[in-house]
Protein backbone atom coordinates (compact mmCIF):
# COMPACT_ATOMS: atom_id res chain seq x y z
CA UNK A 1 0.00 0.00 0.00
CA UNK A 2 1.10 3.63 -0.19
CA UNK A 3 2.89 4.82 2.75
CA UNK A 4 0.37 7.13 4.37
CA UNK A 5 3.09 10.31 4.69
CA UNK A 6 4.55 9.49 1.26
CA UNK A 7 8.21 10.35 1.29
CA UNK A 8 8.56 10.42 5.40
CA UNK A 9 8.44 7.34 6.24
CA UNK A 10 11.44 6.01 4.14
CA UNK A 11 13.69 9.26 4.33
CA UNK A 12 12.50 11.43 7.22
CA UNK A 13 13.05 14.89 7.88
CA UNK A 14 14.98 16.33 10.60
CA UNK A 15 12.66 18.97 12.15
CA UNK A 16 8.95 17.29 12.51
CA UNK A 17 6.80 17.91 9.77
CA UNK A 18 3.75 17.22 8.46
CA UNK A 19 2.36 15.56 5.14
CA UNK A 20 0.19 17.91 2.82
CA UNK A 21 -3.12 15.54 3.21
CA UNK A 22 -2.29 15.38 6.99
CA UNK A 23 -1.96 19.33 7.16
CA UNK A 24 -5.79 19.39 5.27
CA UNK A 25 -6.98 16.83 7.53
CA UNK A 26 -6.16 18.83 10.88
CA UNK A 27 -7.81 21.92 9.84
CA UNK A 28 -10.88 20.19 9.06
CA UNK A 29 -10.45 18.35 12.59
CA UNK A 30 -10.14 21.74 14.46
CA UNK A 31 -12.77 23.35 12.56
CA UNK A 32 -15.11 20.58 13.76
CA UNK A 33 -13.60 20.62 17.37
CA UNK A 34 -15.38 24.11 17.71
CA UNK A 35 -18.88 23.10 15.58
CA UNK A 36 -18.92 20.30 18.33
CA UNK A 37 -17.78 23.22 21.37
CA UNK A 38 -21.61 24.83 20.42
CA UNK A 39 -23.34 21.74 21.30
CA UNK A 40 -23.62 22.08 24.93
CA UNK A 41 -26.39 22.11 27.90
CA UNK A 42 -24.98 25.10 29.41
CA UNK A 43 -24.26 28.43 27.48
CA UNK A 44 -21.52 30.32 26.89
CA UNK A 45 -19.78 26.69 28.00
CA UNK A 46 -19.53 23.31 27.23
CA UNK A 47 -21.30 21.23 29.15
CA UNK A 48 -22.08 17.31 27.28
CA UNK A 49 -22.77 14.22 29.44
CA UNK A 50 -24.21 10.82 28.81
CA UNK A 51 -27.53 10.03 27.49
CA UNK A 52 -28.40 14.05 27.37
CA UNK A 53 -29.91 15.37 23.83
CA UNK A 54 -26.78 17.00 23.39
CA UNK A 55 -24.98 13.48 23.39
CA UNK A 56 -27.82 12.35 20.32
CA UNK A 57 -26.85 15.73 18.50
CA UNK A 58 -23.25 15.14 18.82
CA UNK A 59 -23.47 11.40 17.55
CA UNK A 60 -25.95 12.68 14.75
CA UNK A 61 -23.32 14.74 13.72
CA UNK A 62 -20.51 13.04 13.78
CA UNK A 63 -22.10 10.09 11.90
CA UNK A 64 -22.92 12.78 8.61
CA UNK A 65 -18.84 13.46 8.80
CA UNK A 66 -18.04 9.62 9.60
CA UNK A 67 -20.29 8.90 6.38
CA UNK A 68 -18.95 11.53 4.37
CA UNK A 69 -15.58 9.85 5.05
CA UNK A 70 -16.69 6.56 3.59
CA UNK A 71 -17.22 4.95 7.04
CA UNK A 72 -20.48 2.87 7.40
CA UNK A 73 -21.88 4.00 11.09
CA UNK A 74 -24.33 2.45 13.80
CA UNK A 75 -25.02 3.79 17.69
CA UNK A 76 -24.71 0.51 19.96
CA UNK A 77 -26.85 -0.42 22.89
CA UNK A 78 -24.62 1.79 25.09
CA UNK A 79 -24.96 4.96 23.03
CA UNK A 80 -21.35 4.84 21.29
CA UNK A 81 -21.28 6.13 18.23
CA UNK A 82 -19.12 3.38 15.98
CA UNK A 83 -18.16 3.88 12.30
CA UNK A 84 -15.78 1.22 10.11
CA UNK A 85 -14.24 0.74 6.81
CA UNK A 86 -15.12 -3.01 6.38
CA UNK A 87 -11.94 -5.47 5.34
CA UNK A 88 -12.47 -7.34 2.85
CA UNK A 89 -13.58 -10.18 4.34
CA UNK A 90 -16.38 -9.98 6.62
CA UNK A 91 -14.76 -12.87 9.75
CA UNK A 92 -11.63 -10.74 9.10
CA UNK A 93 -9.74 -9.19 12.51
CA UNK A 94 -11.11 -5.34 13.73
CA UNK A 95 -8.30 -2.40 14.84
CA UNK A 96 -10.18 0.06 17.08
CA UNK A 97 -9.16 3.42 17.00
CA UNK A 98 -11.33 5.68 18.95
CA UNK A 99 -11.92 8.39 21.92
CA UNK A 100 -14.80 10.29 23.54
CA UNK A 101 -16.98 13.41 23.13
CA UNK A 102 -18.79 13.51 26.37
CA UNK A 103 -17.44 16.17 28.30
CA UNK A 104 -16.62 17.63 31.94
CA UNK A 105 -18.64 20.97 32.81
CA UNK A 106 -17.40 23.78 31.33
CA UNK A 107 -14.82 21.91 29.54
CA UNK A 108 -12.26 22.36 26.36
CA UNK A 109 -12.77 21.58 22.72
CA UNK A 110 -10.58 18.69 22.28
CA UNK A 111 -9.91 16.22 25.38
CA UNK A 112 -11.67 13.10 23.92
CA UNK A 113 -13.47 15.18 20.16
CA UNK A 114 -9.95 15.53 18.63
CA UNK A 115 -9.34 11.82 19.05
CA UNK A 116 -12.32 10.46 17.72
CA UNK A 117 -11.71 13.42 14.83
CA UNK A 118 -8.41 12.08 13.96
CA UNK A 119 -9.41 8.45 13.98
CA UNK A 120 -12.05 9.22 11.57
CA UNK A 121 -9.40 10.98 9.20
CA UNK A 122 -7.07 8.66 9.87
CA UNK A 123 -9.40 6.18 8.70
CA UNK A 124 -10.65 7.53 5.72
CA UNK A 125 -6.51 7.90 5.05
CA UNK A 126 -5.98 4.45 5.01
CA UNK A 127 -8.92 3.16 3.43
CA UNK A 128 -8.04 5.15 0.25
CA UNK A 129 -4.29 4.40 0.07
CA UNK A 130 -4.91 0.42 -0.03
CA UNK A 131 -6.22 -2.90 1.84
CA UNK A 132 -5.29 -3.88 5.05
CA UNK A 133 -5.58 -7.06 6.42
CA UNK A 134 -8.04 -5.89 9.05
CA UNK A 135 -11.05 -3.89 9.32
CA UNK A 136 -10.90 -0.28 10.72
CA UNK A 137 -13.35 0.50 13.52
CA UNK A 138 -13.47 4.13 14.46
CA UNK A 139 -15.55 4.31 18.10
CA UNK A 140 -17.47 7.35 19.38
CA UNK A 141 -16.99 6.92 23.45
CA UNK A 142 -20.47 8.18 25.22
CA UNK A 143 -19.70 8.29 28.38
CA UNK A 144 -16.05 8.66 29.73
CA UNK A 145 -16.05 11.70 32.34
CA UNK A 146 -18.30 10.12 34.40
CA UNK A 147 -19.80 13.78 34.86
CA UNK A 148 -23.09 12.79 35.18
CA UNK A 149 -23.51 9.93 37.03
CA UNK A 150 -20.21 9.87 38.82
CA UNK A 151 -19.10 6.26 37.34
CA UNK A 152 -16.41 7.02 34.73
CA UNK A 153 -16.47 5.18 31.28
CA UNK A 154 -19.42 3.74 31.05
CA UNK A 155 -19.58 4.01 27.12
CA UNK A 156 -16.00 1.80 27.07
CA UNK A 157 -17.17 -0.49 29.45
CA UNK A 158 -19.88 -1.66 27.57
CA UNK A 159 -17.74 -2.81 24.57
CA UNK A 160 -15.67 -4.10 26.62
CA UNK A 161 -18.13 -6.48 28.06
CA UNK A 162 -17.30 -5.37 31.66
CA UNK A 163 -20.62 -3.67 32.59
CA UNK A 164 -21.74 -4.28 35.53
CA UNK A 165 -25.73 -4.47 36.70
CA UNK A 166 -25.14 -2.24 39.80
CA UNK A 167 -24.23 0.34 37.74
CA UNK A 168 -28.11 0.71 37.10
CA UNK A 169 -29.10 2.18 40.11
CA UNK A 170 -26.56 4.94 40.04
CA UNK A 171 -28.81 8.53 39.86
CA UNK A 172 -27.27 11.80 38.61
CA UNK A 173 -27.53 15.07 40.36
CA UNK A 174 -31.68 15.35 39.36
CA UNK A 175 -32.36 11.92 41.34
CA UNK A 176 -32.28 9.82 37.31
CA UNK A 177 -31.36 7.03 37.80
CA UNK A 178 -29.19 5.15 35.25
CA UNK A 179 -31.55 3.11 34.23
CA UNK A 180 -34.22 5.57 33.31
CA UNK A 181 -31.52 7.37 31.70
CA UNK A 182 -31.17 4.62 28.81
CA UNK A 183 -34.79 4.23 28.19
CA UNK A 184 -35.46 8.48 28.38
CA UNK A 185 -32.23 7.91 25.43
CA UNK A 186 -33.55 5.64 23.31
CA UNK A 187 -31.98 2.65 24.57
CA UNK A 188 -33.12 -0.87 26.16
CA UNK A 189 -31.10 -1.26 29.81
CA UNK A 190 -32.23 -5.33 28.88
CA UNK A 191 -30.00 -5.34 25.52
CA UNK A 192 -26.57 -3.12 26.67
CA UNK A 193 -24.61 -6.80 26.81
CA UNK A 194 -24.92 -6.30 22.56
CA UNK A 195 -22.46 -3.26 22.87
CA UNK A 196 -19.93 -5.84 23.79
CA UNK A 197 -17.02 -6.31 21.08
CA UNK A 198 -15.92 -9.86 21.13
CA UNK A 199 -12.21 -9.81 22.20
CA UNK A 200 -11.41 -12.44 19.68
CA UNK A 201 -11.69 -10.52 16.88
CA UNK A 202 -9.94 -7.63 18.03
CA UNK A 203 -6.26 -6.71 16.59
CA UNK A 204 -6.17 -3.53 19.70
CA UNK A 205 -7.24 -0.28 20.58
CA UNK A 206 -5.91 2.88 19.45
CA UNK A 207 -6.22 6.15 20.84
CA UNK A 208 -5.19 9.88 20.60
CA UNK A 209 -5.81 12.42 22.74
CA UNK A 210 -4.14 15.44 24.27
CA UNK A 211 -1.94 15.25 27.06
CA UNK A 212 -3.61 17.11 29.62
CA UNK A 213 -0.31 17.98 31.40
CA UNK A 214 3.02 20.03 30.35
CA UNK A 215 5.47 17.37 29.98
CA UNK A 216 5.51 17.21 26.08
CA UNK A 217 5.85 21.08 25.92
CA UNK A 218 8.34 21.13 28.70
CA UNK A 219 10.15 18.60 25.94
CA UNK A 220 9.86 20.91 23.06
CA UNK A 221 7.96 18.06 21.71
CA UNK A 222 4.77 17.45 19.28
CA UNK A 223 4.07 13.62 20.58
CA UNK A 224 4.86 11.56 22.86
CA UNK A 225 3.77 7.65 23.65
CA UNK A 226 2.13 6.58 26.27
CA UNK A 227 3.23 3.78 28.37
CA UNK A 228 0.56 3.15 30.96
CA UNK A 229 -2.38 5.40 32.49
CA UNK A 230 -3.22 6.02 36.05
CA UNK A 231 -5.44 3.50 38.12
CA UNK A 232 -7.63 5.31 39.66
CA UNK A 233 -10.63 5.06 42.10
CA UNK A 234 -13.08 8.11 43.08
CA UNK A 235 -15.49 8.11 46.11
CA UNK A 236 -18.34 10.11 47.44
CA UNK A 237 -18.21 10.78 51.08
CA UNK A 238 -20.75 12.30 52.91
CA UNK A 239 -19.88 13.73 57.00
CA UNK A 240 -22.92 13.38 58.90
CA UNK A 241 -22.47 16.44 62.15
CA UNK A 242 -25.54 18.19 63.16
CA UNK A 243 -27.11 21.31 62.29
CA UNK A 244 -27.53 24.12 65.07
CA UNK A 245 -27.92 27.94 65.44
CA UNK A 246 -24.78 29.63 64.52
CA UNK A 247 -25.13 32.22 67.48
CA UNK A 248 -25.98 30.38 70.22
CA UNK A 249 -24.21 26.88 69.80
CA UNK A 250 -20.64 27.46 71.95
CA UNK A 251 -17.51 25.66 69.75
CA UNK A 252 -17.42 22.79 72.46
CA UNK A 253 -20.89 21.90 71.42
CA UNK A 254 -21.00 22.17 67.64
CA UNK A 255 -20.46 19.14 65.59
CA UNK A 256 -19.68 21.05 62.16
CA UNK A 257 -20.08 18.91 59.08
CA UNK A 258 -18.28 21.51 56.86
CA UNK A 259 -15.29 21.72 58.89
CA UNK A 260 -14.89 17.88 59.19
CA UNK A 261 -15.28 17.46 55.28
CA UNK A 262 -12.68 20.65 54.98
CA UNK A 263 -10.23 19.21 57.07
CA UNK A 264 -10.55 15.92 55.42
CA UNK A 265 -10.12 17.66 51.90
CA UNK A 266 -6.81 18.74 53.52
CA UNK A 267 -5.62 15.32 54.54
CA UNK A 268 -6.18 13.79 51.01
CA UNK A 269 -3.81 16.64 49.26
CA UNK A 270 -1.27 15.99 52.76
CA UNK A 271 -1.21 12.32 51.77
CA UNK A 272 -0.71 12.28 48.36
CA UNK A 273 1.48 14.97 48.31
CA UNK A 274 3.75 12.56 50.86
CA UNK A 275 2.72 9.11 48.64
CA UNK A 276 3.36 10.94 45.56
CA UNK A 277 -0.27 10.28 44.49
CA UNK A 278 -2.65 13.29 43.06
CA UNK A 279 -5.70 12.82 45.01
CA UNK A 280 -8.76 15.52 44.43
CA UNK A 281 -11.60 17.49 46.19
CA UNK A 282 -13.40 18.35 43.46
CA UNK A 283 -17.38 18.85 44.81
CA UNK A 284 -18.76 20.02 48.32
CA UNK A 285 -21.98 20.75 49.18
CA UNK A 286 -23.22 21.54 52.36
CA UNK A 287 -27.04 21.14 54.48
CA UNK A 288 -28.68 23.53 55.25
CA UNK A 289 -26.82 25.59 53.52
CA UNK A 290 -27.77 28.63 55.68
CA UNK A 291 -25.60 31.74 56.85
CA UNK A 292 -26.77 31.56 60.31
CA UNK A 293 -26.79 27.66 60.93
CA UNK A 294 -23.81 24.91 61.72
CA UNK A 295 -23.44 22.96 58.52
CA UNK A 296 -25.19 19.28 59.66
CA UNK A 297 -24.48 17.15 56.89
CA UNK A 298 -21.79 17.96 53.73
CA UNK A 299 -20.78 15.46 50.55
CA UNK A 300 -17.78 15.53 48.87
CA UNK A 301 -16.12 13.42 46.22
CA UNK A 302 -12.52 12.53 46.56
CA UNK A 303 -10.68 11.32 42.74
CA UNK A 304 -7.53 9.09 43.70
CA UNK A 305 -5.18 8.60 41.15
CA UNK A 306 -1.44 6.38 41.27
CA UNK A 307 0.82 4.88 38.65
CA UNK A 308 -0.13 1.32 40.10
CA UNK A 309 -3.23 -0.39 42.28
CA UNK A 310 -0.92 -1.36 45.08
CA UNK A 311 -0.02 2.24 45.62
CA UNK A 312 -3.50 3.89 45.67
CA UNK A 313 -5.08 1.45 47.88
CA UNK A 314 -2.08 1.94 50.43
CA UNK A 315 -3.25 5.61 49.93
CA UNK A 316 -6.55 5.20 50.05
CA UNK A 317 -6.23 3.75 53.44
CA UNK A 318 -4.55 6.18 54.76
CA UNK A 319 -6.28 8.88 53.96
CA UNK A 320 -9.67 6.72 55.77
CA UNK A 321 -8.04 6.74 58.44
CA UNK A 322 -7.19 10.39 58.24
CA UNK A 323 -11.03 10.38 57.88
CA UNK A 324 -11.89 8.11 60.99
CA UNK A 325 -9.84 10.08 63.28
CA UNK A 326 -11.45 13.62 62.08
CA UNK A 327 -14.66 12.28 62.34
CA UNK A 328 -13.95 10.61 66.09
CA UNK A 329 -12.55 14.44 66.94
CA UNK A 330 -15.17 16.56 65.62
CA UNK A 331 -18.32 14.19 66.66
CA UNK A 332 -18.64 13.56 63.07
CA UNK A 333 -19.21 10.42 60.63
CA UNK A 334 -17.06 10.66 57.23
CA UNK A 335 -18.70 7.68 55.55
CA UNK A 336 -16.88 7.25 51.69
CA UNK A 337 -18.85 5.15 49.30
CA UNK A 338 -16.91 4.22 46.15
CA UNK A 339 -18.47 5.21 42.81
CA UNK A 340 -15.96 3.67 40.64
CA UNK A 341 -12.38 1.66 40.70
CA UNK A 342 -10.01 1.68 36.98
CA UNK A 343 -6.70 -0.65 37.66
CA UNK A 344 -3.76 1.02 35.94
CA UNK A 345 -3.78 -0.50 31.95
CA UNK A 346 -0.48 -1.17 30.64
CA UNK A 347 0.09 -0.10 26.86
CA UNK A 348 1.14 -3.41 24.60
CA UNK A 349 5.04 -3.17 23.81
CA UNK A 350 4.04 -4.17 19.96
CA UNK A 351 1.46 -1.33 19.46
CA UNK A 352 4.05 0.98 21.46
CA UNK A 353 6.33 0.08 19.00
CA UNK A 354 4.15 1.04 16.07
CA UNK A 355 3.68 4.46 17.70
CA UNK A 356 6.83 4.87 18.32
CA UNK A 357 7.38 4.15 14.32
CA UNK A 358 4.89 6.37 13.90
CA UNK A 359 5.77 9.66 15.88
CA UNK A 360 9.52 8.55 14.17
CA UNK A 361 7.90 8.98 10.67
CA UNK A 362 7.18 12.57 11.30
CA UNK A 363 11.17 13.21 12.25
CA UNK A 364 10.72 13.18 15.78
CA UNK A 365 13.99 10.93 16.64
CA UNK A 366 13.68 10.51 20.15
CA UNK A 367 10.03 10.54 21.43
CA UNK A 368 9.07 11.42 24.96
CA UNK A 369 7.55 8.22 26.99
CA UNK A 370 5.35 8.89 29.15
CA UNK A 371 2.65 8.04 31.84
CA UNK A 372 -0.63 9.37 31.86
CA UNK A 373 -2.10 10.53 34.98
CA UNK A 374 -5.63 11.22 33.24
CA UNK A 375 -8.05 8.44 32.91
CA UNK A 376 -9.18 7.25 28.95
CA UNK A 377 -11.47 4.75 27.10
CA UNK A 378 -8.02 2.51 26.65
CA UNK A 379 -8.34 1.89 30.53
CA UNK A 380 -11.14 0.05 29.51
CA UNK A 381 -10.37 -1.37 26.31
CA UNK A 382 -7.28 -2.51 28.21
CA UNK A 383 -9.20 -5.32 30.30
CA UNK A 384 -10.22 -7.02 26.91
CA UNK A 385 -7.15 -6.15 23.98
CA UNK A 386 -3.97 -4.36 23.49
CA UNK A 387 -3.70 -0.79 23.65
CA UNK A 388 -1.62 1.76 22.85
CA UNK A 389 -1.74 5.79 22.94
CA UNK A 390 -0.58 8.66 20.77
CA UNK A 391 -0.58 11.94 23.02
CA UNK A 392 -0.58 15.72 21.55
CA UNK A 393 1.20 18.49 23.08
CA UNK A 394 -1.38 20.61 25.19
CA UNK A 395 0.30 23.89 25.87
CA UNK A 396 0.74 25.00 29.45
CA UNK A 397 -0.23 21.30 30.31
CA UNK A 398 -4.58 22.84 30.59
CA UNK A 399 -7.57 20.71 30.56
CA UNK A 400 -10.83 20.35 32.04
CA UNK A 401 -10.91 24.37 31.19
CA UNK A 402 -12.32 26.40 28.69
CA UNK A 403 -8.97 27.45 27.67
CA UNK A 404 -7.67 23.93 26.91
CA UNK A 405 -5.81 23.71 23.67
CA UNK A 406 -3.89 21.90 20.50
CA UNK A 407 -2.28 23.16 18.35
CA UNK A 408 -3.44 22.53 14.26
CA UNK A 409 0.16 21.58 13.25
CA UNK A 410 0.27 19.24 16.31
CA UNK A 411 -2.67 17.63 15.01
CA UNK A 412 -1.34 17.71 12.16
CA UNK A 413 1.91 15.69 13.07
CA UNK A 414 -0.28 13.77 15.36
CA UNK A 415 -2.95 12.42 11.67
CA UNK A 416 0.81 11.27 10.05
CA UNK A 417 1.57 9.51 12.94
CA UNK A 418 -1.43 7.63 13.69
CA UNK A 419 -1.53 6.55 9.70
CA UNK A 420 1.71 5.57 10.30
CA UNK A 421 1.38 3.25 13.30
CA UNK A 422 -1.25 1.65 11.71
CA UNK A 423 0.44 0.70 8.66
CA UNK A 424 2.87 -0.66 11.08
CA UNK A 425 0.63 -2.94 12.71
CA UNK A 426 -0.53 -3.96 9.37
CA UNK A 427 3.01 -5.32 8.54
CA UNK A 428 3.72 -7.10 11.70
CA UNK A 429 0.82 -9.03 10.73
CA UNK A 430 1.60 -9.20 7.50
CA UNK A 431 5.05 -10.46 8.48
CA UNK A 432 3.82 -13.11 11.31
CA UNK A 433 1.92 -15.03 8.97
O1 LIG B 1 -10.67 12.41 34.58
C1 LIG B 1 -9.91 11.97 33.70
O2 LIG B 1 -8.81 11.57 33.92
C2 LIG B 1 -10.34 11.98 32.28
O3 LIG B 1 -10.09 13.18 31.69
N1 LIG B 1 -11.64 11.55 32.14
MN1 LIG C 1 -11.36 14.54 30.41
MN1 LIG D 1 -10.40 12.48 27.69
Amino acid sequence: MTPATGPATTDAPATPTASARAIADAATIVRWCDTLAAVSQDDGRTTRVYLSPEHARVNAMVAEWMQDAGLRTWQDAAGNLHGIVDAATPDAPVLLLGSHLDTVVDAGRYDGVVGVLMAIRTAARLAASGPLPFALQVIAFSDEEGTRFGKALLGSSAVAGVWDDAWWDLEDGDGTTLRQAFTDFGLDPARVGEAALPPERLVGYLEAHIEQGPSLEQAGQALGVVTSIASARRFSVEAVGEARHAGGTPYERRHDALLAAAEAALAVERICRAEQHVGTVGTMSVEPGAVNVVPGLARFSVDLRGEFDEGRDRVWESITAAFDEIGARRGVTVSPTEVHRAPAVFCAPALMDAVRAGIAATGEVAPVELFSRAGHDAMSLGLVTDVAMLFLRNPDGISHHPDEFVSEDDVALGLDALAVAVERIADDRAETR
